[in-house]
């Protein structure tokens, strides 16, 4: 009686007053594992200290929509970390700036943007699938040969933002991909992982391994950008809008142009180039990792890859390619993207949200200022929600005839939810869907010989990557032979 929500402290982890560096080391287990383990001793919903930080973490689907949805302005705060200010010069971008004005008027733009080139937008499914044809040529030719499919992957990939954000395109061996390649990854490998110095801000003055290569690789990565972007304001015109740069480009002169909104949203060449650095690197690592849980988990689960085959078989057969307009006739293949994005989430811990003014969670009060953290590996391997979890089954995104889509559960969130929900959703869609469908199509995936399975317990990091692993892509019955196969006859 009396009671009010929202008056009383969440559950909290002992705090001594260095927990959060003792996290790593109290356990073996990643962290959105070991939050995870965390829940049958505190419940779902509880707090700890990372040096003076307050962190809150999220173990459930109900208060996990509470923050994103349903109170998502109020939470809709990032937190400044050593690393993320590195990466985007003081959260000068989209996904690690803060909530302000600046940020809102990026986000909009970029959404804009990428809605020009949206779903059934001919030009994107153009690009897409002329990717997906070189690369299943590529892996024509290494056929038979046990091969790391993650380059090729990635330059696909890569190929489909390159066009939206700079209408360009790299070929095999290109040395700036290459390079790109090797700075994308020492960033994947260094930022935003809560590492000792975003937790203690003042450990950056002593020497510090991985911080060395984050700034070597945001240096290289730099670079890059404004190399693209030097090469685009030769040839910019306001009268035609040729890619995602152009349009951000467009946005910075008009506001220049309006003295009062650049007061207000402050577009500096800073944010330009921070903004098309987000899109790129998410754009990149975000579709590339899916599609290699995708081969990892074929290969381990043959019977799904032969229930995909059968699919395309009875839908598109081997007289054409398939496009967009399949989606809705290959459930079974839309089922097994579904499943494979609730059992290894791109981004497990989604990115951190932040308390902009003091508020509640369930019943618990949460100050202003209080890290959010919502364990969407939680969410997404809670067994009241999903029957043996850690199972893979795409059947369970299949109504009972196995002919139409479901969704079982609330507790399914792969892109977040709400105000900082994920921008390139739809486009990440299209890229798996068209992507895994011509690979299908065309070969079957399988382990070499004598070769151990991939293992799936993944690395954790700002996006949760598969181990490397190799495979065979091998040409299924009747392809070679395939008049219509017009790739081949062209080579
Ligand atoms: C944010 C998932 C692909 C751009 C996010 C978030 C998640 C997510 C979980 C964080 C939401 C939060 O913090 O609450 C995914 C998945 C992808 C994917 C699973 C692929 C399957 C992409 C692509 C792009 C993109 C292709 C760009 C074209 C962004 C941006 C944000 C974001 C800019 C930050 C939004 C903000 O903070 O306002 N994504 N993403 N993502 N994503 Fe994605
Ligand atoms: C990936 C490495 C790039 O070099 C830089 C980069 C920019 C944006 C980040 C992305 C990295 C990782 C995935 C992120 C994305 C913004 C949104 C996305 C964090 C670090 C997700 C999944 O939240």
């Amino acid at each position: 009686n009396g009671f009010v929500p929202g008056d009383r402290s969440p559950p909290s982890l002992p705090s001594l007053p260095i927990i959060g560096s003792l996290l790593s080391l109290v356990t073996d287990s990643p962290p959105h594992i070991f939050f995870q383990q965390l829940q049958k001793k505190y419940g779902d919903l509880y707090s700890l200290m990372m040096g003076s930080h307050k962190i809150l973490i999220v173990n459930n689907h109900h208060h996990a929509k509470e923050v994103l949805i349903k109170k998502g302005k109020i939470f809709a705060g990032r937190p400044r970390t050593v690393t993320t200010d590195l990466l985007t010069r003081d959260g000068k971008d989209i996904a690690f700036a803060d909530y302000s004005s600046t940020w809102k008027f990026h986000r909009k733009m970029v959404h804009g943007a990428l809605c020009m080139f949206g779903e059934g937008s001919v030009s994107i499914e153009k690009i897409i699938c002329r990717e997906a044809s070189s690369m299943c040529d590529v892996l024509t030719e290494l056929q038979n040969s046990a091969v790391d499919m993650a380059p090729e992957l990635t330059r696909a990939v890569t190929n489909v933002v390159c066009a939206l954000c700079f209408k360009s395109s790299y070929k095999r061996g290109d040395a700036e991909f290459e390079s790109m390649l090797q700075y994308s990854q020492g960033i994947v490998d260094t930022v935003a992982k809560d590492s000792l110095v975003d937790i203690f801000p003042w450990l950056q003055i002593f020497p510090n391994k991985d911080l060395k290569i984050l700034r070597q690789c945001v240096s290289i990565r730099d670079k890059l950008l404004q190399k693209k972007y030097e090469e685009h304001k030769v040839d910019y015109s306001d009268n035609v809008q040729r890619d995602l740069l152009d349009a951000l480009l467009r946005a910075k002169r008009s506001s220049e142009n309006n003295n009062t909104s650049t007061h207000d949203v402050g577009l500096t060449e800073d944010h330009v180039l921070m903004t098309v650095g987000d899109i790129f690197g998410a754009g990149v690592e975000t579709t590339t990792t899916v599609l290699k849980w995708s081969i990892a988990y074929l290969v381990h689960n043959p019977q799904v890859q032969r229930k995909i085959h059968e699919e395309l078989d009875n839908k598109i057969g081997k007289d054409r390619h398939p496009q967009l307009s399949d989606r809705g006739n290959l459930p079974y293949l839309e089922a097994t993207i579904r499943e494979v994005l609730r059992i290894r989430p791109v981004s497990p811990l989604l990115i951190p949200h932040v308390a902009l003014q003091d508020s509640s969670v369930g019943e618990y009060a949460v100050q202003k200022g209080t890290r959010v953290i919502i364990n969407l590996w939680s969410l997404h391997h809670d067994e009241k929600e999903w029957k043996n979890p850690e199972l893979f089954d795409p059947r369970r995104f299949l109504n009972e005839e196995g002919d139409g889509l479901c969704c079982p559960s609330a507790s399914y969130l792969p892109f977040g939810a709400g105000v900082r929900v994920c921008l390139g959703e739809a486009l990440a869609k299209m890229e798996l869907f068209l992507f895994l469908s011509w690979i299908l199509q065309r070969f079957t995936l399988e382990m070499p010989t004598g070769q151990p399975l991939p293992d799936l317990q993944g690395k954790f990091g700002v996006v949760l990557q598969p181990k490397k692993f190799k495979v065979i892509a091998k040409l299924r019955a009747d392809w070679e032979k395939n008049p219509t196969n017009t790739t081949l006859l062209s080579n």
